[in-house]
C-alpha cells in the first residue's frame, strides 16, 4: 500500500477509543476513567475491533498516540522513558502488530505519532536558579530520581556518564519568542534530548526503524518539531532515505507545524515556516500539518 495522493486521515487517541482488554486498564498505576490525566482503558486490541467502524467513516489511515513507555504513568504518550517499549496500558507489542495487521487488511494505513525532541520529566536539578534558564547553558548540574533511570539508550552508561550528555540542562522555557530557549530549554519540565548529539541521532534513527521493522507502521506524524535545534532536521533527509530503506517502499511522514496565537513563531522565527520546514528535509516530508 502507499499513500498516494489522496488519504483521508482519522486522529484518535486508542486511550478513550474503545476498551479491548481490561486487564491492562491500570498496568502503569494510573487508572481512572472518570479523571482527565488518567488511563481511560482504551487499547490497541479495542481500535482493532473497531477498524470496520472507522473504515465505514471514510478514514483510509489512522493516526495513533505514540506507544511508547512513559515516564510517570502518563496516559497520552508524550512523555517517554523506554522507546523501545510499549506501554503496557496499550496493550503488548504483539496487540499492536496484529492491529496494525488488521488495519491493513482492511486497507487502513497506521500512523506512529513520534517525538525526538523530549522525553518524560525525570530529569531536574537541585542547583539554585533551576528550573529557570540560565543565562549561561551548561551550569546546571543535573540530577534523576534514585528510582527511576531512562532505558537504554538513553539511560547514563559507560558512554554516556553524565545527564549531560543526553539532555540539555537549562531549565523550562521561560520565552517562546526567542530560538534558543525554544529549541533548548524544557517544554513543562520535559527533558530536552541534546539532539545536536550524534549520539542521540543516531539512536533516534534506530528507534523509528526499529517501530517500522517490528510494528509495521506506515508512517509518522513527528511532534515537536518547532523545539528541536536546527541542525537535528538538516539529517531530515538520510532519515527518510533510511526509513524508505527499512520499510521497502515510500514512508510517509508529516509533521507538526508551530502554533499561531500565542506562540507566532512562524513570524518571528521565519525558519520555522511552512516552507521553512519543508526545507529542512530536502523534500523527504511528505506533509505538514498545523496545529491550530
Ligand atoms: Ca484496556
Ligand atoms: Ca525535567
Ligand atoms: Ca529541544
Amino acid at each position: 500500500m502507499s499513500f498516494g495522493r489522496r488519504r483521508a486521515f482519522i486522529r484518535l487517541s486508542p486511550i478513550v477509543f474503545f476498551d479491548g482488554d481490561t486487564s491492562n486498564n491500570n498496568a502503569d498505576g494510573n487508572y481512572g476513567p472518570s479523571s482527565s490525566g488518567s488511563v481511560h482503558g482504551g487499547d490497541f486490541k479495542g481500535l482493532e475491533q473497531k477498524l470496520d467502524y472507522i473504515k465505514a467513516l471514510g478514514a483510509t489511515a489512522i493516526w495513533i498516540s505514540p506507544v511508547v513507555l512513559n515516564a510517570n504513568g502518563e496516559f497520552h504518550g508524550y512523555a517517554g522513558r523506554n522507546f523501545y517499549a510499549v506501554d503496557p496500558h496499550w496493550g503488548t507489542l504483539a496487540d499492536l502488530q496484529h492491529m496494525i495487521a488488521a488495519a491493513h487488511a482492511r486497507g487502513l494505513l497506521v500512523i506512529d505519532d513520534i517525538i525526538v525532541n523530549h522525553g518524560g520529566d525525570l530529569v531536574y536539578s537541585t542547583d539554585s536558579g533551576y528550573p529557570n534558564f540560565p543565562r549561561t547553558a551548561g551550569r546546571l548540574q543535573l540530577e534523576l530520581p534514585s528510582s527511576k533511570q531512562y532505558a537504554s539508550p538513553f539511560n547514563t552508561n559507560t558512554v554516556n556518564p553524565s545527564l549531560t550528555n543526553l539532555f540539555h540542562n537549562n531549565g523550562n522555557i521561560p520565552d517562546y519568542n526567542t530560538a534558543q530557549h525554544v529549541e533548548l530549554g524544557e517544554l513543562s519540565g520535559l527533558d530536552d534530548f541534546r539532539t545536536e548529539s550524534a549520539y542521540v541521532r543516531s539512536n533516534m534513527v534506530e528507534i523509528y526503524k526499529f517501530w517500522i521493522g517490528q510494528a509495521g507502521f506506515d508512517g509518522f506524524r513527528i511532534d515537536t518539531v518547532k523545539h528541536v535545534e536546527m541542525g537535528f532536521w538538516q539529517t531530515g533527509v538520510l532519515w527518510s532515505m533510511t526509513m524508505r530503506r527499512v520499510s521497502g517502499s515510500p514512508i510517509f511522514s508529516c509533521s507538526e507545524k508551530c502554533s499561531t496565537g500565542p506562540i507566532p513563531n512562524a513570524v518571528l522565527i521565519p525558519a520555522r515556516s511552512l516552507a521553512g520546514i519543508r526545507a529542512r528535509f530536502s523534500g523527504g516530508l511528505s506533509a505538514v500539518l498545523q496545529d491550530q
